[in-house]
């Protein structure tokens, strides 16, 4: 089994600034913690992380045959991408929504996903930790067995 963990906008820079938001990890961190979980459940994880929305709608494109599915951190596109939640659709792979922040206790302009309907399922507020959380919810999903 094959997944990949795709960030968006910014993410690059975690570990950096606004630890009180999200967290002291770094991205290299978290990706080096989702190869060794991913590991556990007998998943191949590869990773990539782009700022650009049409970078991100491409890696999309590339997960359709190579990939059993997709953890997308897909930063402040989250909000606002319909070509991402079009790609989601179109790619026909199971994606986990994934945030280090809980959403839904910050600005107004955060409540709303346009990708959340299209995705089966939302993991977040758990920071760094909600992406070893999301591989193993997508391991489920896609194997029917429980952890
Ligand atoms: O909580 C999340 O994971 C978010 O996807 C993070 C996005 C934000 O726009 C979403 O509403 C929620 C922002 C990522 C910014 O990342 C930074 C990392 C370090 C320093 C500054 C920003």
């Amino acid at each position: 089994m094959k997944i990949l963990v795709l960030n968006g906008p910014n993410l690059n820079l975690l570990g950096t600034r606004e630890p009180e938001v999200y967290g002291h990890h770094t991205l290299a961190d978290i990706e080096a913690t989702c190869v060794a979980h991913g590991a556990t459940l007998g998943v191949e994880v590869s990773c990539a992380q782009s700022n650009h929305e049409g970078a991100l709608v491409d890696h999309l494109h590339a997960a359709r045959g190579t990939m059993d599915g997709v953890v997308l951190n897909a930063g402040a596109y989250t909000h606002s991408s319909i070509a991402l939640r079009d790609a989601i659709s179109a790619v026909q792979l199971p994606v986990v929504e994934l945030h280090l922040s809980n959403t839904h206790a910050r600005e107004a302009f955060r409540h709303v996903s346009l990708i959340a309907p299209v995705c089966v399922g939302v993991i977040q507020g758990f920071g760094a930790a909600g992406y070893p959380l999301a591989l193993t919810a997508l391991h489920v999903h896609l194997t029917g067995r429980r952890p």
